[in-house]
């Protein structure tokens, strides 16, 4: 059996998890959990939301070393959310604090890029959604680029740190809008017609492929052995579809639900059609040269900053408190598009979601319980939008929604989701990228997994999955949906 150190790093949280991995045996164990978010810091008349990349460092090589006491390490691997990034100048030393995503100085960015690069041809090269905050926008947003030498994605840059060696992992690379879908190569063509140079974009590196290992006097200063680091698909999400448990042949969607919501179908090759890019659906890529044919749908961000709101307006309230108001308001009182751009940064959620009932000619929720219903009711909704859609423009039908990451806890959604997709749910595992992440390290140093396959087979042996039947009452889903949405799919 092989015991693996597994870095999971969330915009809310980060947690390292000690896994093992052999034959019949797969498990992961938390060690080490540790607070995420934005920090906003002032400069020259205005602010902007950073991380906090050096306490992430810390706090995971706290949980490295934790993971290590409870028995020999055989290697580690790193996951993190997609597109943020730092600079390292000609030295290899980090420049400036890593800009959190949800930062609004890409803000128009998108807009003067189509200019140059119209949306059809971007789409066409990269495959990406528009996101206001892709990599693309975010380094034509930076002020100077003259002292850069390298971009490293927040895993990469954690794993120089760890190895010395840059690079940068496929899945993760996909979502930086530099990336060409097809041919899996920087896109250095599109890069040099915005003016990014292409000395930034590091060596390209597979997802299961050997970083290096821990640098002698980090390891000595620790108190680890020089272990391996693999490249495991580095992007959150990439992990968390390798933990998607379905069982071959089924015609499955995937919710990997946490912060974000990801939606939408595992596929052998991109979809670039005009549709796709209509409904402003991306093509990562995943592990084994899948492509993530997904939108992303605002998560559970809205309901955590919710709490934050309620929080600093001195009205806490605990999430099971929330939850279980919110399972005794009648249904689909209130519906909002939660996809709407007034939900992407910090700030009070309430507010907003009162206003969007009041725009849409909604009585708007008021006790944080209606206000939380309309939330779920809201996720559950865009889920049954976008799992239509991901099946009309690939042409596949789906006859299970796999739910896996934190949201699999919240078992209203989990309800709500079967209700409003028609179809059935099976939620589980809550650690799906942890999984994802082990498993593809445990593949790269010699476990016998050959293919996705077989790593979601022991997923399935190992781990119970929890199955949510539709209620059947339809009619109330499309009805609610062409409240807020004329474009619906009935
Ligand atoms: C989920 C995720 C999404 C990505 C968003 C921003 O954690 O990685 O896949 O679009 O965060 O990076």
């Amino acid at each position: 059996m092989m015991r693996l150190a597994a870095v999971d790093l969330g915009a809310s949280s980060g947690r390292v998890m000690a896994g093992a991995v052999g034959p019949g045996v797969l498990s992961v164990e938390e060690v080490h959990r540790f607070p995420n978010g934005g920090v906003r810091v002032a400069h020259g008349g205005g602010s902007t939301l950073h991380w906090d990349i050096l306490g992430l460092y810390r706090e995971m090589l706290t949980g490295i070393q934790a993971a290590q006491r409870g028995g020999e390490l055989a290697g580690l691997g790193i996951d993190s959310w997609a597109v943020d990034y730092g600079l390292l100048d000609a030295s290899g030393a980090l420049l400036g604090n890593p800009v959190n995503y949800r930062d609004s100085r890409t803000d128009g960015i998108a807009q003067r890029v189509a200019e140059v690069v119209p949306a059809r041809e971007l789409f066409d090269i990269t495959g990406l959604q528009q996101l206001p905050f892709n990599t693309l926008y975010q380094l034509l947003a930076e002020r100077d680029l003259g002292s850069a030498e390298t971009m490293l994605l927040i895993p990469d840059l954690l794993n120089y740190w760890l190895t010395g060696v840059r690079g940068a992992e496929r899945t993760n690379a996909s979502t930086t809008q530099l990336y060409d879908v097809r041919s899996g190569q920087w896109a250095t063509g599109l890069a040099s017609r915005l003016g990014i140079p292409s000395r930034l974009l590091p060596p390209l590196r597979d997802p299961g492929s050997v970083v290096g290992t821990l640098l002698p006097d980090l390891a000595a200063e620790l108190g680890l052995p020089e272990l391996p680091v693999v490249a495991v698909g580095s992007h959150d999400t990439a992990s968390a579809v390798v933990g998607v448990p379905a069982e071959p042949g089924t015609n499955f969607a995937y919710i990997s639900s946490g912060t974000w919501s990801l939606v939408g179908l595992e596929l052998e090759s991109p979809e670039l059609g005009d549709s796709a890019l209509a409904a402003n659906f991306t093509n990562e890529g995943g592990v084994d040269g899948t492509i993530r044919f997904l939108r992303n749908v605002t998560g559970l961000w809205v309901l955590s900053e919710s709490l934050r709101t309620w929080e600093a307006q001195g009205t806490p309230m605990s999430l099971p408190e929330v939850l279980a108001q919110a399972a005794g308001v009648p249904p689909l009182s209130a519906v909002v598009d939660i996809d709407a751009p007034v939900f992407l940064p910090p700030g009070d959620m309430p507010a907003r979601i009162r206003q969007a009932c009041v725009d849409t000619g909604q009585r708007p929720p008021e006790a944080p319980g209606e206000v939380v219903r309309c939330i779920l009711d809201s996720l559950a909704l865009a889920y049954r939008r976008t799992v239509r859609q991901a099946s009309e423009l690939t042409g596949r039908p789906v006859d299970v929604v796999h739910v896996v990451g934190g949201g699999v806890r919240n078992e209203l959604l989990c309800q709500l989701t079967a209700d409003a997709c028609g179809v059935p749910v099976l939620a589980g595992p809550v650690e799906a990228a942890a999984l994802g992440n082990v498993l593809v390290q445990a593949r790269a140093l010699g476990a016998d997994l050959p293919d996705l396959a077989a790593m979601r087979a022991l997923i399935r042996a190992t781990h119970e999955l929890r199955r949510y039947e539709p209620s059947g009452r339809e009619s109330g889903w499309a009805e609610a949906a062409a409240r807020i949405d004329s474009r619906v799919v009935a």
